[in-house]
Parts: C-alpha cells; structure tokens; sequence
C-alpha cells in the first residue's frame, strides 16, 4: 500500500511525512524548483502481531507495511500551470492520497495565501485535482466518440465505456470528485488504467499545530476520511524511543499518534484486512483486500500455495488468544478446515495445506 502525501507549500508535509515514518528528512524549504518523491516504509503497528509474537516465540516477526511519498515540489504546478506528466504519473502510483492541510498559525513560517484557512485550501487542491481529471475525462472521450464512429474493431466495448466516462464527465462539471459516485467491479477495472486523481481514496491530515484548530471539515464519503495530527510536535515525537513518545502524547493532548490514526484510516478507505500465519519460524501479517477469499490470501503467501490450495486450517485471533494454542483450538473445534470460497475475516489465523 503506497500513499502520496500531498499538499500546498508550507502546509507541512514533510513534517508530516516525518511524524509518520520516522524518515527526519529536513522540513521548511518551501516551493521547491523541481518535483521529488522520497518514500519511506513503515511497519503496521498491530497489537495482534505482538501478542501473537508472544505466544509462538518465533525467529522472526514480521508487520505489515505501508510506504508514504513526500510529493515535493508539486505545488507549483497546483497552484498555476496544470499538472506535468510526471507528477500525474507520480500520483498515479499511489493507491490513495494524503491531503495535508495547513491548521497551524506560526508567525515564523510565511503564508503563500496570507491567512490560514484549511477549507479555502481544501477547496483549492480539490478544484485542481478536478480540473485535471476533466482533461484526461475529455481527451478519453473524445478518443471514445472518434473509434465508435470510424468502427473501431473493438467498437462494443467503447460503446459501453462512453456512458460511463460521460457520467464521470458530468460529475465533474459539477465539481465533485470521481471518488464519490458509486462504480460496478466491471467499470472499476475499466477506468484502472487512467490515473484519475480525484478516484484515489483521500486520507485528508488536518495540520493544527500545537493548539487544536476549530475546523468544518468532515468525511462526507465513504471513500474520504478526515484526521487531526499535531504535526511539528508528533515529528518530534517520532525521534524518541516508542515508549518515551508514549509518555508525553496526553501531555500534549494527542489521545493516539497519527501514524496510527492515519493508517487504520487507510486500511479503512482501502477496504483492506489483515490475516496472519503463525509458527515457530514467523509469525507475520499479511494485507489483503475485505472479503478475500481463503484461495487469495494463499495467493498472497505465494502464488504456489495458491495454485496447490488444498484447505486453509484457519481460527480466529480471538479464539486462538483466548484458548492459548493451535492444539487447544483444534481440541475445542475451533480450528476450522476452510476451502478456496471462505471469505476471511480481519485477524483470522491461517495455515494453508497445499500440494507441490
Ligand atoms: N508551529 C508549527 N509549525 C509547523 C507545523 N508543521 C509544520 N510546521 C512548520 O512549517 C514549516 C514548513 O513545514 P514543512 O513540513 O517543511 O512543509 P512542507 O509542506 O513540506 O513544505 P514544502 O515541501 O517546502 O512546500 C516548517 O518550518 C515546519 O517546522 C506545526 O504543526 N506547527
Ligand atoms: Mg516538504
């Protein structure tokens, strides 16, 4: 899962870029001349993996990861020219996107638009996101009607699409993101290779600073989710030992940190779920999307396990936790024997049989 962080200048992105990833990559610069992306994984942090890492006592412990890009150096062309190839093709990479938000008045850090105002600059980069996906939603249309008319070999197939851009067109127009309308498995797959911007999940950070910021800005879409970070103070949080951290966030009024926040958020707007396979050697967490089936989660361990599914021995956490062990769980049926069509459940422990 990889998320753009992306924003206006001096918004602080990096900054939250930092609080997120731990990365201390150097902040304040502001309008940098050229577009760069540094990216950073960070592991999962999930209190399932450690009590099961406790439990089995296994050589290695692996969490999930998510990565984050600090987009740099885009703002110009948010806030002028129209995007480049190169940043769309950057966003297009990225499988959701974080909106950072300016919340925080500091006298030290110039204001590129006078005032601090995060719903005027929500509003802005949305405006610029919507106009860019206009362009490509017209540039694919007028492709659309020229191969219809000239009775293009593959003629049905645009046929069908045309509707389907032509909705996303008129929602546009009217100034809503595409990630708002509601799409079939079939239109999904279509509009794949696109790259529209405003279909990307939104994670919007509301940056408030040091002293919490009175803001109207909610989620108004399934696929939007709003969160409030402290940003300077959770960056340098983030450079202390984790239990060090843990001591001052209710000195400073943070109830959990934001790199928690904004992850469960993603696995949220995502629609993704973890399963996890245990043993002595590993104990690990796997993402998978919500509702995989028991054959995609083998797909997710590794394609053999997948192509060999013979049954997936699969419990629940809180059933494997609360009973101590597999034999116990098995003992007390609680191990089940799964086939391909089972659709796991978030925090499912599983074991895949497979031939070869
Ligand atoms: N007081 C205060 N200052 C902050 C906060 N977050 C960021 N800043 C400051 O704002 C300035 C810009 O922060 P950055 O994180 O570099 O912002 P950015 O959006 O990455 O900036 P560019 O990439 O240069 O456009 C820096 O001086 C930060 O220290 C905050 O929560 N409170
Ligand atoms: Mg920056």
């Amino acid at each position: 899962m990889q998320i753009g962080i992306i924003g206006l200048p001096l918004s602080g992105k990096t900054t939250i870029f930092n609080a997120l990833t731990r990365a201390g990559r150097p902040t304040g610069v502001g309008g940098a001349a050229k577009l760069e992306v540094f990216t950073a994984a960070v592991n999962v942090p999930d209190p399932r993996v450690d009590t099961l890492s406790k439990m089995f006592n296994p050589r290695k412990t692996i969490y999930a990861q998510v990565r984050y890009s600090d987009i740099s150096g885009s703002e110009r062309e948010i806030s002028a020219q129209g995007f480049s190839g190169q940043l769309l093709n950057t966003l297009a990479t990225m499988d959701a996107l974080a909106l950072v938000l300016r919340a925080f008045d500091d006298d030290t850090v110039p204001h590129p638009d006078g005032s601090v105002d995060p719903e005027r600059d929500l509003r802005k980069l949305e405006s610029e996101f919507i106009l860019t996906d206009l362009v490509t939603v017209e540039r694919r249309l007028e492709k659309l009607q020229e191969g219809i008319k000239k009775g293009a070999r593959d003629r049905d197939l645009l046929q069908r699409e045309l509707p389907l851009f032509e909705q996303i067109k008129a929602a546009l127009e009217a100034e809503r993101p595409v990630r708002e309308l509601d799409f079939t498995d079939e239109q999904v797959r279509a509009l794949r290779g696109y790259g529209l911007i405003t279909l990307k999940p939104a994670l919007i950070i509301v940056n408030e600073g040091e002293t919490p910021w009175p803001t109207s800005i909610t989620s108004p879409h399934k696929r939007t989710d709003v969160v409030k970070m402290k940003g300077k103070i959770e960056a340098e949080l983030a450079e202390l030992p984790a239990d060090e951290a843990a001591a001052y966030l209710a000195d400073f009024g943070i109830d959990e940190p934001g790199l928690i926040k904004a992850i469960r958020s993603s696995y949220k707007l995502l629609g993704l779920q973890s399963f996890f396979t245990v043993g002595e050697d590993e104990v690990r967490a796997w993402t998978v999307r919500a509702g995989a089936t028991a054959l995609e989660c083998a797909g997710a361990v590794h394609t053999d396990i997948m192509k060999g599914f013979i049954r997936a021995e699969t419990v629940s956490y809180d059933d494997l936790t609360r009973l101590g062990s597999l034999a116990a769980a098995r003992d007390k049926g609680r191990l089940r024997l799964e086939g391909k069509e089972y659709v796991a459940h978030d925090g499912d422990i599983m074991h895949f049989r497979h031939s070869g």
